[in-house]
């Protein structure tokens, strides 16, 4: 490869905090000092133990992508689009014109998880809310040399997943066993950037310091990463790039337009049940129905 490694430019530490109702999600990209890093929204490791959820809520805009940890989410959308999404399996959500839904936990303990929201280009905000499902038996997996990759969107080891991804996105989830080392292509003109879900590793540069868990690491420009896990432990973590979209964002809450015009335009089809709400009138979750 004829360019340079990609190197860590910032680093966050994503705190606990609360969301939804009774939910602790660590927010890393979405927090006050990093609102955006085009094209992505919001970053959430989530932890959900019932009866915390995320009762019904409407989005427009954007897609979401839902990345199962441990233990499984139900959903249900106002158009009856239902299921329950269990340890390693994928949902890829295309909001676009509007999507109501609720998302809860499917059994006892604790849910864990990760969503990560996708900003859309103008020219797709609109576009008719679609679903990409994937059950974890069924998303490709390659090994090599003490690394595994699960291969969520994008292309790694050769392998190209299935999801379409309106912004152009790889998505891909690193297990590198203690020792092992990992070399990555990413587009040079795409945002990239790491969040470390379990162990510790060195990102970058081999002689930069090591960094742990819950940590987002924004990486600075290059074609490619590289990792090393140097502990006695396992090291998981994510890399996540996208293709920068360059329009404004505005956002209200679950809502991202590119305009204030536009996100009062939304707030006023929600009321009103109009222009993708009109399902959303007479529509409950069932968990959220009085039994
Ligand atoms: C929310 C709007 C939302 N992080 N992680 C406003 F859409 C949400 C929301 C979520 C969410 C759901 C899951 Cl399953 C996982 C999430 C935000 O639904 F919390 C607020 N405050
Ligand atoms: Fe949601």
């Amino acid at each position: 490869m004829s360019g340079d490694p990609r190197t860590v430019v910032r680093k966050f530490l994503a705190r606990p905090q609360h969301e939804g109702v009774g939910a602790v999600v660590r927010r890393s990209i979405g927090r006050f000092e990093l609102k955006y890093f085009d094209p992505f929204l919001v970053l959430d490791e989530f932890s959900l133990t019932a009866p915390a959820g995320f009762p019904d809520h409407p989005h427009r805009g954007f897609e979401t992508v839902t990345y199962m940890l441990q233990g499984s989410v139900t959903h249900e959308d106002f158009e009856g689009h239902k299921g329950t999404i269990g340890v390693g399996d994928l949902q890829w959500m295309t909001a676009g014109r509007g999507i109501v839904h609720s998302e809860m936990p499917a059994s006892h303990g604790t849910q864990k998880g990760l969503q990560l929201w996708i900003n859309l280009s103008s020219r797709h905000k609109m576009i008719e809310p679609r679903y990409q499902e994937m059950a974890s038996t069924n998303i490709a997996e390659a090994n090599e040399d003490g690394v595994t990759v699960r291969i969520i969107a994008g292309e790694s080891l050769g392998i190209q997943s299935p999801i379409y991804t309106r912004t152009p996105t790889m998505f891909l989830d690193f297990t590198l066993e203690p020792g092992a080392q990992m070399q990555q292509p990413v587009p040079e003109s795409w945002n990239a950037f790491v969040y470390i879900l379990e162990g510790e590793g060195v990102f970058g540069k081999s002689r930069s310091s090591s960094t742990t868990a819950h940590h987002l690491l924004l990486l600075g420009p290059g074609d490619r990463l590289m990792a090393w896990n140097r502990s006695s432990k396992m090291l998981r973590f994510i890399l996540v790039g996208g293709e920068p979209i360059g329009q404004p964002v505005v956002q209200w809450g679950p809502f991202v337009m590119n305009t204030q015009e536009e996100i009062d335009q939304t707030i006023q089809d929600f009321e009103n049940f109009e222009n993708g709400f009109e399902k959303a009138r007479f529509w409950r979750s069932e968990a959220t129905q009085d039994h």
